[in-house]
Parts: structure tokens; C-alpha cells; sequence
């Protein structure tokens, strides 16, 4: 594992702690932990002002400070379905960074924590062999219904008829995956407004939420991956994926400034390795580890 800001932070401070060389590694550390540069420089800089105005010396003293700055930058978002009418929430995000994962543990939470009965599947990635089937074992695992078709099949088709039958059935909550990539980012795109149009059409009468997976470990890439589906189609929330497996995770940080609250962290692979997102602990986590 890549070591993290935590263990950066304990580096610096066997120098001298008031200098500009020290902000400037300071800055360094932030911006390798990917918050980026214009993010790394502001609060390195709130940092210096506070540490000169506080008189804030001691290591301990210095992260408390960096971590509450990290966490007012850092945006959260409570999901809770809407008990009243049907929940739809549509996972997006580039291949592999863990939607379909993070779809069985959103399953698993809300019929454990939220006591959410009626949770259906939608298998809406029709583009990569076994997609289905990955999907379908979570939901025979978890025991719930999944609307499926075949590999191939149009993904805005597979979505609707899991809303329309949701609908009928009085479920509640529809978690539907997507694919993550495509042929081209083009197509990806264009796939994604037709699912979004397909649902927004019905969203009068849901709580219709769009929740885009970004993986911890891909580092300032995510911050890009944020950008493309976020003009795409609009994103309420982001979930954090693979926390477990990074020491560094700031990418929430310019994520979050860009006006898109964070929902859940991931952390592992089991179901139960999902967590509401807290962002003073997410904060005291980053500079710690
Ligand atoms: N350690 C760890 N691994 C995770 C986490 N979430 C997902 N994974 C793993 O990441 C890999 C990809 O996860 P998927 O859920 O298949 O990702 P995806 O985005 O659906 O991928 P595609 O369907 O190919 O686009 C799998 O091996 C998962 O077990 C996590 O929070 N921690
Ligand atoms: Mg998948």
C-alpha cells in the first residue's frame, strides 16, 4: 500500500514546522494524496494562517487543524429511501470501479439498516458478458428479485420494465447497474441520457436518484471520470469504492467542490463493508493513515 497522508504528516514534522519549506511539503503531501493542487494550496495555506494565529505547534495540534479543513470541504449526503413511493437509484461509473459490488452491499444496507422491504435488482449492464449473471448471484444471495435479459439487450429496456413492474408490485426500491464502458466514450454517454430520459419520465411519481461509484485507488482520474457523468447526465452522489485497499482517497475532496455530495464508503468486499459517509471521520481517517 501507497503511504498515505498520515504517515507523510509524521515525515514533516521531524523537521522544522514554521518555515515555508515545510508548507511546501505540506502542499506536496495534500496534492499526492490527490485533492488537488488549487484545493492542496487553499488549505495548506488556512493551515499556515491558523497554525501562526493558534499558535499551533505540535503535530497532533497541526492534523486536528488540517482535518477539520478537509472535512468542511467535504459534502454528505443521507440516501434514505423515501418510504411513500418507489426508490430509484441508478449506480453509473467506468468499468470496474465497483458498481455491481456496490450495488449488492446498497441491498444488503437497506433491507439490514433502512428495513427497506421490496429492493429490486435491475441487471442494466447488458454490455459485458457475465454482467447478468455477476448480478444475478448477488440477488439470489441476498433473496431479492432481479429484472434481467440478455446480454446484449437494451439496458433503457431492462430498467423500465424493473420501474414499471416495481410499480405494480408495490416495491420500493429499484437498484439498477449500468455498463461502464462502451465502445467509444461517445456511446457511453448517448446510453446513459437514453437510460436517464427512460427514468426521468417516470421520476414525477419517484424518488429517482443518480449515484456515480468512483474508485480510491485511480487517484486524480476520478475527478475526470466525475466531470464526464456529471455533464452527462447529472449526478446526485457519489459513493467512495475500495477505501480498503488505498491509503490515499482525497479525490472526495475536488470531487465534493464540484457540488456533488458523498453518500457511502466502501470498504471491502463483503456486503457489510459499506458505511454511510461521514465526513469528519472520512477527514481524520485521510490525515491519520
Ligand atoms: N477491496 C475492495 N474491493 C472492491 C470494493 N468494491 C468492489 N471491489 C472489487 O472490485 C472489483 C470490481 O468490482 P465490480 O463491482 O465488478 O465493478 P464494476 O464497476 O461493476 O465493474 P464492470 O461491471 O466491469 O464495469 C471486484 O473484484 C470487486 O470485488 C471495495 O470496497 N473494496
Ligand atoms: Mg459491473
Amino acid at each position: 500500500m501507497k503511504k498515505g497522508l498520515g504517515a507523510k504528516l509524521k515525515a514533516l514534522f521531524t523537521g522544522s514546522t514554521d518555515t515555508d519549506e515545510f508548507f511546501e511539503a505540506l502542499e506536496d503531501s495534500l496534492i499526492e494524496a490527490d485533492l488537488g493542487a488549487a484545493v492542496a494550496m487553499e488549505i495548506s495555506d488556512a493551515v499556515r494562517s491558523g497554525a501562526r494565529k493558534a499558535r499551533l505547534n505540535t503535530e497532533d495540534e497541526l492534523r486536528a487543524a488540517l482535518s477539520d479543513l478537509i472535512a468542511q470541504r467535504v459534502k454528505s449526503i443521507d440516501l434514505r429511501p423515501d418510504a411513500n413511493r418507489l426508490n430509484v437509484f441508478l449506480v453509473l461509473g467506468v468499468n470496474g470501479v465497483g458498481k455491481t459490488t456496490t450495488i449488492a452491499k446498497l441491498a444488503h444496507y437497506a433491507r439490514t439498516v433502512w428495513n427497506q422491504s421490496g429492493v429490486v435488482l435491475a441487471a442494466g449492464d447488458t454490455f459485458r458478458a457475465a454482467a447478468v449473471d455477476q448480478l444475478s448471484i448477488h440477488a439470489e444471495r441476498l433473496g431479492v428479485r432481479i429484472v434481467r435479459q440478455g446480454t446484449g439487450a437494451d439496458p433503457g429496456a431492462v430498467i423500465y420494465d424493473a420501474v414499471q413492474s416495481a410499480v405494480t408490485r408495490g416495491e420500493r426500491l429499484v437498484l439498477a447497474d449500468t455498463a461502464g464502458r462502451m465502445h467509444n466514450k461517445a456511446n457511453l454517454v448517448a446510453e446513459l441520457q437514453k437510460i436517464d430520459r427512460i427514468v426521468a419520465g417516470r421520476s414525477s411519481d419517484c424518488n429517482y436518484r443518480k449515484l456515480l461509484v468512483i474508485d480510491a485507488t485511480t487517484g486524480q482520474n476520478g475527478l475526470r471520470q466525475a466531470e464526464i457523468f456529471h455533464d452527462a447526465v447529472g449526478v446526485d452522489a457519489a459513493i467512495l469504492a475500495k477505501y480498503d485497499s488505498t491509503a490515499r482517497g482525497g479525490i472526495v475532496v475536488p470531487i465534493s467542490a464540484m457540488g456533488i455530495p458523498f453518500a457511502f464508503i466502501g470498504s471491502g468486499e463483503r456486503y457489510e463493508d459499506i458505511h454511510p459517509f461521514d465526513s469528519g471521520r472520512y477527514a481524520a481517517e485521510l490525515v491519520s493513515q
